[in-house]
């Protein structure tokens, strides 16, 4: 497939100021008569042409100005007429078969409702349009169905009419008054029911908010509604953003590819991320709901206000709006906690991604299939580099900037250029070498040396992008680095500073040190860079303990643990350094136990090992077996180390009644921890401890917690709690996803085993991306499966993605970047990897998604 290239981009030749839509509904026939009000664009190539853009559909008819017309011509799927005017009216009609849409874009049936995914290529799947961000207009919906199968009709904007007919259908008329670009258009029609509530803005506008769900789930709605009125609440008071209608739809739907879009007025939700109560869903499960509605919220200015003039801008939104979610739940939780799992999020999902064969900038410059963009890069790493700004600034000229950004492109489509323009001027930044950080590709790699001489502390950085796909040379970039020097004696530092290294190397002199201090660095994360120290353990023991900077503590800990394994897995260490080690480990892991002054929340990150991921990454070619076996190793020494201590930080988190404050929660977070530690120090012990655990418990995370620690177990105690889930939450779906992702999770010996009767199971269909990512994410996530030295885990992923292809190629192209990383694992799995992506390949009609993803692993 031809590659689309940012360089290429044109202002579109015709403008659609005004879109009038009106909808046949039916679950096998759906019937779309659009009429667009078209222009000339004066900036614009003056082309007569006017081209529409399809996908699957065609014409029934065309009218132009009311005639129907006949010398029209299709260029593959697009519809392409000319016009001999500076403007027409083009009424179109087409046809659907939404109950046939197993891709989950356009217009789709899911549960006997109709609804929409037009993000970011869905609409030419309903009807002939210039379906392009750059197109803003504005719509009127119409639409009528069937009352006794769709009682509700939902669109964007506010409800303008509805009336009913004798013949059993009943009609509804919307109008969104914002123009907007295609990609935001939304309808919903189905059994819904709502739980409404108000929102009074901050110049005293009444809103109305519903979230609506299939009659049921309501009373696991309330969670949602709260994090809304939080978020509306906090964009008002953060970012000076108003909401902008009276009315605002959240829906929740079981079929969708991604976590929920931010439709106009009209957002749409994976059920994942609205459904929530104690019984059914986890504190993680609780914090993700708060952050996806928080996210889709906060679009409404950054991104539908203000949108993206192409898709190579799609960080422009999306990591900007990232950004805003992070600041949100930070500020509606505990900042470092936030902190701390944003990066993880980002070292797991990113950096691998940033160091392999799919490595693109945060502004791509190319691309042959759009959804295959929307990616950890895009999102994560983009709030990440707009976080560096705001470090830079401070959050007060951050704001200014941000101001002026809304203020200068409100209802345009704009770019990152624009954006960091309004940053640049609004914040007074010279960010001229920063805009480096859009371009270049790859995790920056920052060497840090640190020497005392006299009585000054001397600290040289270096700093080297790798080279990645198409982009074989790179130049420095602005690098942001907040650190403290610790006085090792007092255990103080004299005041954070605030370092930019813009060089390949640079040295920076701090005075004031009678002793070598000990160095904090990259402090809050503050740039999204590797970081090379080789440091001593007892350094790293000392800020593990000390650093008054959360972050840098916990980073301490990882350092710790990273150097040892990293060591460990290479073969670098004998028996007296591997014990020095695990003492150093082992020292400061009981430290944290006992430390009274930390949170249990703060405790439980402290306590979280380096992901196997995360390992690898730190290796230029990997042995993943090894690498799980070390690891799984030192768990087994921590919990036979610390079994006295783990046991009664287990027994004292029991003890805590269930409650949504942070107190309870820490004590859920560590209770389930000391049970990991506590299974592999004894798994006897553990399977005893998890079953009662399990049998207590009065809430999903504790549930969830104790099963994921028996799932691994080889006791007798895991089938019969396995089978008990099974029974207590059969029908509903969102928890049976958890009963698969902790089996396919697992580190059972047959975790294989268990995988492939579980693609078997009755409540197992291809056709639900929750379910597939439940087993199949699960599944590759996991060394056991994944990396199983058969080669069976590779096979497996290899079939599911050409099984899955032809049925939801988003969600099949998903799962390709695992099997792309083969260059960075040991040969005879590597073989095993990139064997399994030639025979996807071979396939002839693979989807473009899938093509894209498996021709770039392999090339
Ligand atoms: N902006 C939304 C993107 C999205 C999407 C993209 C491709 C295919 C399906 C999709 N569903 C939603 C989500 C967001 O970032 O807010
Ligand atoms: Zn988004």
């Amino acid at each position: 497939p031809p590659s689309i290239r940012r360089e290429d981009y044109l202002p579109p030749a015709w403008l659609v100021p005004e879109v009038a839509l009106d909808f046949r509904l039916g679950l096998e026939e759906t019937r779309v008569a659009s009429r667009l009000s078209v222009r000339r664009n004066p900036e614009g190539n003056g082309t007569a042409t006017l081209r529409l853009n399809g996908d699957q559909i065609t014409p029934l008819t065309l009218r132009i100005d009311g005639q129907e017309v006949h010398d029209w011509r299709m260029d593959g799927p697009d519809l392409l007429v000319a016009l001999p005017g500076e403007a027409h009216q083009v009424e179109i009609e087409t046809c659907l078969n939404p109950g046939a849409n197993s891709q989950l874009m356009g217009l789709y049936a899911s549960n006997g409702m109709l609804c929409t995914q037009c993000e970011a290529e869905g609409f030419r799947r309903i009807t002939f349009f210039p379906d392009r961000p750059d197109v803003l207009s504005t719509y009127t919906v119409r639409m009528r169905g069937d009352k006794a199968k769709f009682p509700i009709l939902l669109a964007n904007g506010n409800c303008t009419a509805q009336g009913e007919d004798a013949d059993g259908t009943h009609w509804a008329e919307w109008h969104d008054p914002w123009p907007k670009p295609s990609y935001l258009f939304a309808l919903v029609a189905g059994e819904l029911v709502a739980n409404h509530a108000t929102f009074t803005t901050m110049t005293g506008r009444t809103v109305d908010l519903n979230i609506w769900v299939r009659p049921g789930d309501e009373d696991r709605t309330q969670h949602a509604m709260d994090s809304l009125i939080a978020s509306m609440k906090w964009d008002e008071e953060t970012f000076g953003r108003e909401y902008d209608l009276d009315l605002f739809n959240i829906v929740a739907v079981s079929d969708f590819n991604m976590g929920a879009m931010e439709n106009k007025g009209l957002n749409v939700f994976n059920t994942r991320y609205v459904l929530a109560d104690p019984e059914t869903a986890t504190d993680a499960d609780y914090d993700a709901v708060e952050g996806v509605i928080g996210h889709e919220y906060f679009h409404n200015w950054s991104g539908n206000r203000v949108t993206c003039r192409d898709w190579f801008q799609l960080s422009l939104k999306e990591g900007f709006t990232v950004l805003r979610d992070q600041l949100f739940s930070a500020d509606m939780g505990s900042e470092a906690v936030k902190r701390i799992e944003d990066v993880r999020v980002l070292r797991i999902a990113q950096f691998p991604e940033d160091s392999g064969p799919l490595a693109h900038p945060i502004r791509p410059d190319s691309y042959q299939e759009i959804s295959n963009f929307y990616t950890a890069t895009v999102y994560n790493k983009g709030a990440e580099v707009i976080r560096m700004m705001r470090t830079m600034a401070g959050p007060e000229r951050f704001r200014k900037g941000t101001d002026l950004y809304f203020d200068r492109h409100d209802g345009q489509a704009a770019t990152c250029e624009d954006f960091v323009k309004a940053i640049e001027d609004g914040a007074g930044l010279d960010l001229r070498q920063f805009r480096l950080w859009y371009a270049q590709a790859g995790t920056p790699q920052v060497g840090v040396e640190l020497e005392h001489k006299g009585t000054q502390a001397i600290l040289r950085l270096t700093q080297s992008v790798p080279a990645t796909p198409g982009q074989p040379e790179k130049q420095p970039m602005p690098i942001p680095l907040r650190l403290a020097l610790y006085d090792r004696d007092r255990g103080e530092h004299s005041g954070e500073k605030l370092v930019v290294l813009d060089k390949d190397s640079d040295t920076f002199v701090f005075d004031g040190f009678a002793r070598p201090p000990v160095l904090s660095i990259n402090r809050g994360f503050s740039a999204p860079v590797a970081i090379r120290f080789p440091r001593d353990n007892a350094d790293l023991v000392f800020l593990a303990a000390h650093d008054d900077d959360p972050f840098a503590r916990y980073e301490a800990m990882q350092g710790l643990v990273v150097q040892h394994l990293v060591a460990a897995v290479s073969g670098q260490l004998d028996e007296a350094t591997r014990a020095e080690a695990r003492h150093a480990i082992g020292e400061a892991f009981a430290a944290i136990i006992a430390d009274p002054a930390l949170d249990d929340l703060m405790r439980g990150e402290l306590m979280i090992l380096p992901a196997e991921t995360y390992l690898a990454e730190q290796l230029a070619v990997s042995d993943p077996g090894a690498i799980h076996a070390e690891r799984e190793g030192l768990k087994r020494w921590l919990g036979r180390e610390l079994a006295g201590p783990l046991r009664s930080l287990h027994d004292r988190a029991a003890a805590v009644a269930y409650a949504r404050d942070a107190a309870a929660r820490g004590a859920r977070k560590i209770k389930t921890q000391a049970l990991t530690l506590i299974a592999a120090g004894d798994p006897a012990e553990g399977a005893r401890r998890a079953y009662a655990q399990y049998t207590a418990a009065d809430n999903m995370t504790d549930r969830q917690g104790a099963l994921m620690v028996l799932a691994s177990l080889d006791a007798p105690e895991r089938e019969e709690a396995l089978a008990d889930f099974h029974r207590r939450y059969e029908g509903n779906a969102l928890v049976i996803d958890k009963w698969f992702s902790l089996q396919a999770g697992s580190f059972h010996p047959r975790v294989l085993e268990h995988i492939r009767a579980l693609a078997r199971h009755p409540d197992f269909t291809m056709g639900n991306p929750n379910r597939v990512r439940a087993l199949y994410m699960a599944a590759t996530a996991n060394p056991d499966a994944f990396h199983h030295e058969s080669g069976e885990g590779y096979r497996m992923i290899g079939e599911l993605i050409r099984k899955l292809d032809p049925i939801n190629a988003q969600t099949a192209a998903r799962f390709v970047p695992a099997l792309g990383r083969w260059r960075r694992i040991e040969p005879v799995r590597a073989a095993q990897m990139r064997a399994e992506l030639e025979r996807t390949a071979a396939v002839p009609d693979l989807s473009r998604d899938v093509r894209e993803q498996v021709s770039k692993s392999l090339g």
